[in-house]
């Protein structure tokens, strides 16, 4: 029998506080909730989602690699990591799964510094300024790459 795909839903810096702060940006969903609305839009399409998070480059890093070899793609919102971390640039890279970038926020119409992803070029597809539902969105463009 098939093995069922396992995609991994990844949040970076400062994105445990979601819900908490800001609701005019990034909506008044917390973390666990738009982990919740992925988890059961992936069982729908018959997929598992493991939700991790993490404030610490390092740590993404290193998940990105874990992730090669144990799922089939990543729905990452990098944070702020989009916009200067070529760390995190290389380890999407050096990794053979396909990742999806996603923001909540339409990060082309804030500061300046928020309009560079250097990450961008190296993940399949990036979803921008669609608040929550671009996770899903985010995740439904990865199954065509999977
Ligand atoms: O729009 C997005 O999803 C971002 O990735 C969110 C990051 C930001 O640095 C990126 O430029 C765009 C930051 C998330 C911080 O979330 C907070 C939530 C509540 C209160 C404070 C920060």
């Amino acid at each position: 029998m098939a093995r069922m795909k396992a995609v991994l839903l990844l949040n970076g810096p400062n994105l445990n506080l979601l819900g908490k702060r800001n609701p005019d940006v990034y909506g008044t969903k917390t973390l666990a909730e738009i982990e919740r609305m992925v988890h059961e839009h992936a069982r729908e399409k018959g997929c598992a989602c493991i939700c991790r998070q993490s404030n610490h480059e390092g740590e993404l890093i290193d998940m990105i690699h874990a992730a090669d070899g144990s799922y089939q793609g990543i729905v990452y919102n990098p944070g702020a990591h989009a916009h200067y971390s070529y760390a995190i640039r290389d380890a999407i890279e050096a990794v053979s799964i396909p990742v999806v970038e996603v923001h909540i926020s339409d990060i082309h119409a804030r500061e300046a510094f928020r309009a560079i992803s250097v990450i961008e070029d190296v993940c399949v597809a990036s979803v921008c300024g669609k608040g929550p539902q671009g996770y899903i969105e985010a995740f439904d463009m990865l199954l065509e790459f999977m």
